[in-house]
């Protein structure tokens, strides 16, 4: 099969040099983590350390390694001023020189590496508010999603895939086991539309809002039979069958709460950035996950993600809720 073209050479002509390098640079990162996930035992990354991070989440080994890697790589890029991730507590200024800053979760999903199934990385690029030449400040990295200049994830799963945009469509990438280069497989995708997929914890249903319940019943007696659940518990893995299948992704609020269990500013906001610009939609259950203005670095949030015709189903009940 013909390869599609090359990562390096795909940015070179569609990204500004700076984003070009930052994207390359995570890129790099995602095939060290790549190698590492399938490596675990011979690279003594399995298992826990005797840490619990800012989440309180015991740290698993490859979640430490992989905040390293791609901490590392941020910095070596040259462009990357500040760097936040779900395993800091603060943000860190990695180049004062640098333009752009990265909201990043290392490692997401890291609860399923022993059962082998698939993990990710999901990262978020805006330009620093801050002068540079200076530290990074928390309001370069506190700001609303649509001001997002890249965004995107690696999925390692049983192949290694990178979907990003900068802004102009949504892109993905494989990477290769021959020569360990990532190659175009998806130029300016669309989510699928009439995907007959919902993906949430069905055991939390209860725990949910109620606009939850009232649309897996809906999904459930579709006149035209019912959608089928698919829930892998890594965000990356379900998002990414969104992409390639369509339906959508729920971790709505729980009852009596307004926000839900996922991060805004590393999980939630890329994954509406690339989704929007795949035709999609993300809400919380009432706004536009973009227009979100953050207010905390690891604050939470409820999301509804994927289809435009699903998402705006669930709006259109809680619209109905709400009255
Ligand atoms: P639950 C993984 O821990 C994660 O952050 C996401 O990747 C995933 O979608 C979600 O949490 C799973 O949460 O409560 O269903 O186990």
């Amino acid at each position: 099969m013909q390869k599609g073209r090359d990562l390096a050479g795909f940015l070179h002509e569609t990204a500004a040099a700076d984003i070009a390098k930052l994207i390359t640079s995570i890129a790099e990162g995602t095939k060290e983590l790549s190698h590492a996930v399938r490596n675990l035992g011979a690279m003594g990354l399995g298992g826990s350390m005797d840490v619990t991070n800012v989440q309180g989440e015991t740290v698993q080994k490859l979640d430490d390694h992989s905040n390293n890697v791609m901490m590392r790589v941020c910095k070596d890029s040259g462009t990357c001023a500040g760097y936040l991730s779900e395993e800091n507590e603060d943000i860190v200024t990695l180049n004062t020189g640098g333009k752009y800053i990265v909201s990043i979760d290392p490692l997401d999903g890291s609860s399923n590496i022993d059962i082998a199934a698939p993990v990710g990385t999901i990262f978020s690029v805006l330009e620093r508010i801050s002068p540079v030449g200076s530290d990074v400040t928390r309001e370069d990295f506190l700001q609303p999603g649509y001001k997002t200049v890249a965004a995107g994830y690696a999925l390692y799963g049983s192949s290694t895939m990178l979907v990003f945009s900068t802004g102009a469509g949504t892109h993905i990438f494989a990477l290769s086991t021959d020569d360990n280069g990532y190659y175009q497989t998806h130029l300016r995708m669309f989510i699928p539309g009439g995907g007959r997929i919902y993906s949430l914890n069905q055991g939390n249903l209860g725990k949910f809002e109620s606009t939850a319940q009232q649309f897996v019943d809906w999904c459930i007696a579709h006149e035209k039979g019912p959608y089928s659940l698919r829930y892998i518990g890594s965000m990356v893995g379900d998002m990414h069958r969104t992409f390639i299948k369509g339906g959508v992704f729920l971790y709505p609020a729980a009852k009596g709460e307004k926000r839900g269990k996922l991060r805004l500013l590393y999980e939630c906001i890329p994954m509406a950035f690339i989704t929007e610009h795949a035709g999609g939609r993300a809400i919380n259950g009432s706004q536009r996950i973009l227009d979100i203005q953050p207010t905390e670095l690891h604050e939470r949030c409820a999301i509804i993600i994927g289809c435009k015709d699903l998402v705006s189903k669930y709006e259109e009940f809680a619209q109905a809720v709400a009255v």
